[in-house]
């Protein structure tokens, strides 16, 4: 080892303003001279990078050293964004870097700006994977991820004529430098197939393989506490080109299939709920939990000699069903390829595994057909079948005259075509279930699971959501972190609940002035952005409501819009009248295949073309939409919210985080009593929100007695108007049937009851404008929002899995 010295980087502008000359010459290949902007982020990334190994590899030397229990997160998606800025945050080094770059004529603000966002998620469940490593890494937690290395993110949204048109996403194009390839960690995984028995074991042969190949990527926790690795996989063929083919001159079917068993990790599912189905997307789940395990399972291997001590050395969170199949993998890695025995692989298994739920919705709890399943994963199905026969077999002992029971609690759904309840897998497995919010967690119970409960009430518990102060504060919004760190000092960064001194300051009138303007500043920032859309010219000194996350009819981005409709038209009949102008604000991306989405997408659109042409208007009311949501853009259109729209249909939205971010930003939510906005409710007052509509069981006792929208159209005049103003084409003078089918829904089920909650959203949007006329009391609202968000940090989430369900403690 003596041989073996490096020189270790340190972060002075002087040592960074080398590295990133360094790099740009000896690892871009480039100069001062042929430098483009992008050359000098892959060389300003890599003098970035340096400056965690250190940290990252003694982190993993502790765990090891340690031989402390990990936590593996298993996730298939994890919607990170960006790392640059993260890191340099978490690095302490932003403004020496800023400075190198200055000396070297390099532009620092455009070049982090060409940092692709890593799209490799859908919305809510993987970004809350991310900000979950962030507090892993924080709290210097023996943590890693594990997912897969899409090629293709989340699709690119373009808007062309008011319509959304998805482009693929192609992140990796110019390469990844932020990402270690490691082919010394590379895995075969095994689909198709037959079973032959033998003495009393089964072999599965004749297989069709893939290799899954490690790449790795550091996650670095505030001030370096610790570095937790994210390992995504990446799939390879297993056998290279078919050489039959390639001699006989036939190129293209010589890759053939060899780029077919490289699908396996080319595109992530653009749905986050009705992906059920497809065998690639079951194919994917397998993938990455069969590397996973062989990889946990190798490095268990390293430091021990067997499996006794597995549980308690290996937590494993399901994040999710998606990937529930770790299950039967663990049981056949155990014992086809360990030789266990049942009782002790499946004891192993139930004190390893742990599972969040994130969504009662019916349409989004994963199944898969018996007959696909067993086809792709022969091995895993023959092993479901057995965890559900031992299972049933206990279920009819402790109940033995609960026939009904028996049928609905199996682990296969034996109604039409037989399908696997990956759910009841996964709870039937964990030691540990959780709900992501106080609501959520109990209606869990109450509902999809009740029968699980009776079973095993010890498994269940809540763990409310979180988020990382360090994104969605420390970095998405300089101007207020600044502000905060003037007068609490830094420390709100790793110990969010020091936010809670700012309640002294609230009615303090410099304070004010000084939030008031840190706001604006974010608002300029943003209203900037949206005016490189075209014809979009907004008042930064309007009202800025914003509703941005996925579209899906559940979040009821078209509530908004109906509040938007009559809002017009009673500005229109008094234009005079005492008006607080507002900007609404939407982004969010549909499923490609979700029509109704699609369709309230183009609606907003045109909304927004007739109101923000409407001379009569003016700067009253403006509506945007703003293309490609995504991380990079929340960070800039969060910070300059005033006001956070959060109004799903109560009981259906899991938990949140949007309304999370918001809050901490020091908008105020406008929401129903649904997932985590109750618990924001009652952290920041209930002055100093509003909240309005029909409660969960409300929502529920309507639904059961029959629910009728269209006595709720016919007893309001206002909802009356705007539906009809849609029916007639008010919007779509050019195709005037074009929004039938969202007149038709709302009329005849509207399912997510909007229209019951539609009176008492507007008035409550009047409470909105009330409290925003007086700037005191609207800013003394605001500031109590950001001092009451200390519990939301994601570090609180994680100290309580880390203790609650996984067992395991900070490195020392
Ligand atoms: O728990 C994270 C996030 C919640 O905050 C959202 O409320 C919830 O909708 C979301 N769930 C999903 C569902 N995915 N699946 N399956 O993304 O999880």
């Amino acid at each position: 080892t003596a041989i073996f010295q490096f020189d270790k980087p340190t972060n002075s502008v002087e040592a960074l303003r080398r590295s990133i000359s360094n790099r740009l010459v000896y690892q871009v290949g480039k100069d001062l001279h042929s430098a483009t902007q992008r050359d000098w982020l892959f060389a300003v990334f890599h003098a970035v990078r340096d400056r965690i190994m250190d940290g990252w590899r003694e982190s993993l030397t502790q765990a090891e050293d340690q031989d402390a229990k990990r936590v593996y997160y298993l996730s298939l998606e994890f919607l990170t964004g960006r790392a640059l800025t993260n890191a340099m945050l978490a690095t302490d080094i932003y403004e020496p870097v800023k400075q190198a770059c200055a000396l070297l004529g390099a532009d620092f603000d455009a070049l982090i700006d060409l940092e692709p966002d890593a799209g490799l998620g859908n919305g809510g469940l993987g970004r809350l994977a991310a900000c979950f490593l962030d507090s892993m890494a924080t709290l210097g937690l023996p943590g890693m991820g594990y997912g897969i290395r899409y090629e293709f993110g989340m699709f690119a949204q373009r808007i062309e004529h008011g319509q959304q048109v998805e482009e693929p996403d192609y992140w990796l194009v110019n390469g990844y430098p932020w990402e270690f390839m490691r082919p010394e960690l590379s895995y075969t995984i095994r689909y198709g197939g037959r079973l032959v028995p033998q003495n009393g074991q089964s072999l599965w042969l004749d297989t069709e393989d893939v290799i899954a190949t490690a790449y790795d990527s550091g996650v670095p926790g505030h001030q370096m506490r610790s570095v937790v690795t994210m390992r995504l996989w990446s799939a390879r063929a297993s056998g290279g080109v078919n050489l039959d083919a390639f001699n006989r001159g036939d190129y293209i079917q010589a890759v053939e299939a060899k780029n077919q068993s490289e699908n396996v990790s080319r595109v992530l599912y653009p749905d986050d709920r009705t992906e059920h189905g497809h065998e690639l997307r079951l194919r994917q789940e397998y993938f990455f939990v069969s590397a996973s395990l062989q990889d946990i399972l190798r490095r268990h291997l390293k430091n021990h000699s067997g499996f006794e001590q597995l549980a308690d050395k290996v937590a494993i969170h399901l994040n999710d069903t998606h990937p529930a199949l770790a299950v039967p993998e663990l049981m056949r890695l155990l014992m086809d390829e360990h030789q266990l025995d049942w009782e002790a692989a499946w004891g192993l298994c139930t004190r390893i595994f742990s599972y969040t739920n994130h969504t009662l919705m019916e349409e989004a709890l994963e199944t898969w057909p018996v007959e696909l399943l067993g086809r792709v994963l022969p091995r895993h199905m023959g092993l479901i079948f057995d965890i559900n026969a031992r299972f049933l077999a206990e279920v009819h002992t402790r109940f033995p005259d609960d026939h009904a029971l028996l049928r609905r609690i199996s682990l296969i759904e034996e109604r039409g075509v037989r399908r696997v309840r990956m759910a009841h897998l996964s709870v039937l497995s964990s030691h540990k279930v959780n709900g992501v919010s106080a609501l959520h967690s109990q209606l869990m119970v109450d509902t999809i699971f009740s029968d699980f409960v009776r079973m095993y009430p010890e498994r269940f518990c809540n763990k409310t959501n979180g988020i990382t102060p360090r994104r969605w504060l420390s970095l998405a919004n300089p101007s207020l972190s600044t502000l905060i760190d003037s007068r609490i000092g830094p420390d709100w960064r790793q110990d969010l609940d020091q936010l809670a001194q700012l309640r002294d300051l609230a009615d303090e009138p410099e304070f004010q002035n000084a939030f008031r303007l840190a706001k604006q500043q974010n608002k300029r920032r943003l209203t900037d952005l949206m005016a490189r859309c075209p014809g979009v010219i907004v008042d930064p000194h309007s009202l800025f409501d914003v509703q941005v996350k996925r579209m899906h009819e559940y979040k009821r981005q078209l509530l908004n819009v109906l509040h938007v409709i009559t809002r017009y038209h009673r500005i229109l009949a008094q234009p005079h009248a005492n008006w607080v102008p507002r900007t609404v604000i939407f982004a969010g991306k549909a499923a490609s295949a979700y029509y109704m989405a699609k369709l309230v997408i183009r609606l907003i659109n045109d909304v927004a073309r007739v109101i923000n042409n409407d001379p009569l208007i003016g700067s009253l009311l403006r509506v945007v939409f703003i293309p490609n949501y995504r991380v990079s853009l929340a960070e800039i259109i969060i910070p300059a919210a005033n006001l956070s729209e959060q109004i799903s249909t109560a009981g259906t939205e899991a938990s949140g985080t949007g309304n999370m971010k918001f809050a901490l930003n020091g908008a105020l939510t406008i929401g129903t009593w649904d997932g985590a906005n109750i618990e924001i409710a009652e952290k920041v007052g209930p002055d100093n929100i509003f909240v309005f509509g029909n409660r969960a069981e409300k929502v529920a006792e309507l639904r059961g007695y029959g629910y009728l929208p269209r006595s709720y159209y016919e007893g309001n005049f206002d909802l009356k108007f705007a539906i009809d103003r849609l029916a007639q084409g008010g919007f779509s003078p050019e195709e005037p049937g074009r929004y039938r089918d969202v007149v038709n829904v709302l009329l005849e089920s509207d399912y997510y009851q909007l229209l019951a909650d539609y009176g008492d959203y507007c008035a409550c949007q009047d409470k909105v404008d009330d409290l925003y006329r007086r700037p005191g009391a609207w800013t003394r609202s605001a500031i109590l929002n950001v001092a009451g968000m200390g519990p939301f940090s994601s570090d609180r989430t994680i100290r309580e899995y880390a203790t609650d369900i996984w067992g395991v403690a900070p490195l020392r």
